[in-house]
């Protein structure tokens, strides 16, 4: 039996003076160092076509044998918020109380987090990333998806960068374990839930942690 396979159409590639290409690396750069994880958001709207174009952005993410193994549920309503809430707070104070242990603590520590989660109430949307670890066919076949959880992190990086870019603030919060958002979403089985994104605009006059980067010599090297 023979393979079927794609068609190949030309690159959509447009070569970038050399001197363009450091200006916008750069400029780039600087857009993404001035991005930080918010923890208090504002409660101002935010356009829900916004958020549309950003996640198209995550739809572009390379993924294992193109299976875009990623799904995405923005919530925006009040009620599902509370209960995301209640159920993350649930396993936050779990962790905070017993599953942490004292050296993790410390390391938080300077974040000044605790298992109060105001911000997944206040942010207008909370998106909700799922690795699609299976597709199921209409004879309930099962077919596995490759590379998932690299695949759908990076859908959710190229996200967390759009909505940067496009002005708002985000925090990545990974309560621990989530599996309670398949059921408050109505996700299904070949779904894990990746992380939640809060989303919106920061609050007034908000401070974060007085943190520093890692230079890139020391994240880095040339082989
Ligand atoms: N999920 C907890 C704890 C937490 C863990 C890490 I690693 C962080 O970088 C931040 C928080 C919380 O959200 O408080």
């Amino acid at each position: 039996m023979s393979r079927q396979h794609p068609a190949f159409v030309p690159l959509n590639f447009t070569e970038i003076p050399q001197e363009e290409m450091l200006q916008r690396a750069i400029g780039f750069r600087d857009l993404m160092a001035a991005r930080r994880s918010v923890r208090d958001f504002s409660n101002r709207p935010v356009p829900k076509q916004l958020l549309e174009y950003c996640l198209q952005t995550a739809g572009t993410a390379p993924s294992g044998a193109n299976k875009q193994p990623w799904h995405f549920v923005v919530v925006g309503s009040k009620s599902l918020k509370q209960a995301i809430r209640e159920g993350a707070e649930q396993e936050e104070q779990e962790f905070y109380e017993r599953r942490a242990t004292d050296a993790w603590l410390e390391d938080l520590a300077p974040l000044g987090t605790d298992a109060n989660k105001h911000f997944l109430e206040e942010a207008p949307y909370l998106i909700v990333a799922f690795a699609e670890k299976y597709v199921v066919d209409e004879q309930a076949n099962k077919h596995k998806n490759y590379y998932v959880t690299e695949s759908a992190s990076l859908a959710t990086g190229l996200l967390i960068t759009a909505l940067h870019n496009a002005g708002l603030a985000a925090l990545t919060h990974t309560p621990s374990p989530m599996k309670f958002l398949n059921g408050l979403l109505g996700r299904p089985d070949n779904e894990r839930p990746l992380m939640i994104l809060v989303v919106g605009y920061p609050a007034d006059g908000v401070k974060v942690p007085d943190i520093t980067r890692k230079q890139l010599a020391d994240f880095c090297s040339f082989a």
